[in-house]
Order: C-alpha cells, then structure tokens, then sequence
C-alpha cells in the first residue's frame, strides 16, 4: 500500500489543499487529480450522483497524483466499510455530534482487533496492493465532521477519540446550527474555526475545513488549519463562468456573479486561480505546480493512488 502523501505533509507541517467532486464527472475527477491538488473527495452526501458512480470515479482520481477520498452520505457502517473496499484513502464522516459517534465512526474504519471493519477489501487491494490488510489500519485516515452546535459543544471529547485521524469543519451546517447565515464568514463561524482548531491540535489531530472560497481557505492555512478544500467542483465552474461571462460581457455582473460576490464579500476568484490563491505561489497547472505542491518530489506522472 503507498503511504499517504496526505500525512506525510502533515506530519512536516504542510498545509494540503483538497479538491470535492460533486457533479459525479469522471472527466472532471480526473482533471481535478491532475491539477495539483493533494486529495480529491468524492462527494456522497451532497454530489448530484449515486453509490454506483464511486468506483469510476475513485479510478478517475486515480489516473492523476491526488489522493483519493471519500465524504460519506452518513455514519452508517456498512457504507464507510464500502467506500474503503472501493479504495478511500480517507473517510469524511459527516455530523459527528457526540464522543460515541466519533468511537463508532473509527470503529467502521478499521479492522479488528482495532475496530469492527468487515474484511473484503475488493479494489482497495488491487489498488493497494498484497500488504493492503496490514498497513489499512495505519494508512486510512478518518476525519470526523464538526457542524453542529453539539459537535462544537462536545469537540474536546470528540478529538480524544483513539484513531481518529482530523477534525473538519462543515461550515454551512455549522453555521445554521449556531444560527447564523450560511455561505458567508461571520464572527460565530470564525470562532467556531479557531475552537476546532485549537481542540484538534490540543490532541493531536489534524484540523481541516470545506471553505466557500479561496480567500478564506487561505486564510484558514495561515491559521494553522492542515487541510483547506476551497469549494467544490461546480462551486469552482459556476465562479468561472460568472467570471468570463462578465469579462465577456464587459458590462455588470449578471445575476449569478452578483450573488457570487456577495457571498464572497468580495473576493475575486475561483477557477483556474483558486489554488494559487490558497497558496499563495505560482499559478498550478501540470508538472510544475506538482512539483512546488509537494516540496521538489516530483511524482510519477500519470499514477496515482
Ligand atoms: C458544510 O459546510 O456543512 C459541509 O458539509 C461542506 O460540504
Ligand atoms: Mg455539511
């Protein structure tokens, strides 16, 4: 099994930006996992496509260099112990609200005697190769979804859990929780940020947050966070053509981009530049930003996890 670039970064202080696939597009998957991004997470909870899509697109992820994951529709057992068979490297539990359902989501992730994962390891073997069953306990990473009131309650509880690899903040949920607005950067949501931050770094566990845009998954990494993932795929297409429509147009921006701006408070962006942006560095793309990504090693070029 290849050791998780994922925790390799973290482990020397990196941040990681990851990418989300919501459209259920292998062609966009794979675009995604070329880009320069170190995981792309397919979206089962909120992407526009059935359990059935997951396998051609955890294949299309791994065509490229990103780490392929998974955010699963639920906590049910059954289905992370699916998505791992399928080949997830990472598990993204959604509402994690209290301490047991964060011992019962890394119970489904791992093999006894460590935890109750059923064996049957299907194309996470062919893709992970002979040691797969050895090394799944140490390489699989869960990260535990803090988006609720409760959660945020209970999230020093919810980091002590043994295993658990991060913490990740689902802002929108989060936020509707503590009763403020979704989808724009409040003073709530800002110190619910820095709480799971400090609470996951306070026990070892890595922090990580979905952003609704560039500026604030940058800001996040300059907080501390080791994994930002700036929008989701069509987030990133809808932002980009509001963008060009506008330059096309030269004229105002049209509905969709006016709506856009507002929920950005202004920032530009999205599209081709939102990882430049996170990072601060050279515009991405291929080989190059690869190689600044991941600190000079440059990866086999079409093979992936
Ligand atoms: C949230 O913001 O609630 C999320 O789950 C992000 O995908
Ligand atoms: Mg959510």
């Amino acid at each position: 099994m290849r050791n998780s670039r994922v925790r390799e970064a973290v482990a020397q202080g990196r941040t990681v930006v990851g990418a989300w696939v919501a459209t259920g597009s292998g062609y966009v998957a794979e675009s995604l996992s070329h880009a320069g991004y170190d995981a792309v997470t397919i979206d089962l909870q909120h992407g526009m496509f059935g359990f059935d899509t997951l396998v051609p697109l955890l294949q299309a992820v791994s065509a490229g260099p990103a780490e392929p994951w998974v955010r699963v529709p639920s906590l049910e057992a059954a289905t992370i112990g699916k998505v791992l068979d399928a080949g997830a490297y990472a598990v993204i539990g959604p509402g994690v609200d209290t301490p047991q359902q964060a011992a019962d989501f890394v119970a489904a992730l791992r093999y006894p005697p460590l935890g109750r994962r059923s064996y049957g390891p299907a194309r996470a073997a062919l893709q992970g190769g002979p040691d797969y069953l050895a090394r799944a306990n140490d390489e699989v990473m869960g990260w535990a979804m803090i988006e609720s009131a409760p959660a945020l309650a209970a999230v020093r509880e919810i980091a002590a859990t043994p295993g658990l690899y991060g913490l990740f903040v689902g802002p929108n949920d989060l936020a509707m929780s503590i009763g403020v607005e979704p989808g724009r950067p409040t003073p709530e949501v800002d110190a619910a940020w820095a709480e799971v931050l400090e609470a996951a770094h306070s026990a070892g566990l890595a922090a990580g947050s979905f952003c609704g845009d560039a500026a604030t998954a940058r800001r996040l990494a300059d907080q501390g966070y080791d994994l930002v993932v700036p929008m989701n795929d069509i987030m990133l297409l809808r932002a980009a053509a509001a963008e060009s429509l506008a330059v096309v147009r030269g004229d105002q921006p049209s509905a969709t981009a006016e709506s856009l701006t507002a929920v950005r408070g202004n920032q530009p962006s999205a599209g081709p530049e939102s990882l430049t942006a996170v990072r601060g560095d050279q515009p991405s793309a291929t080989a190059e930003s690869r190689t600044a990504v991941r600190g000079g090693h440059e990866t086999d070029t079409g093979g992936g996890y």
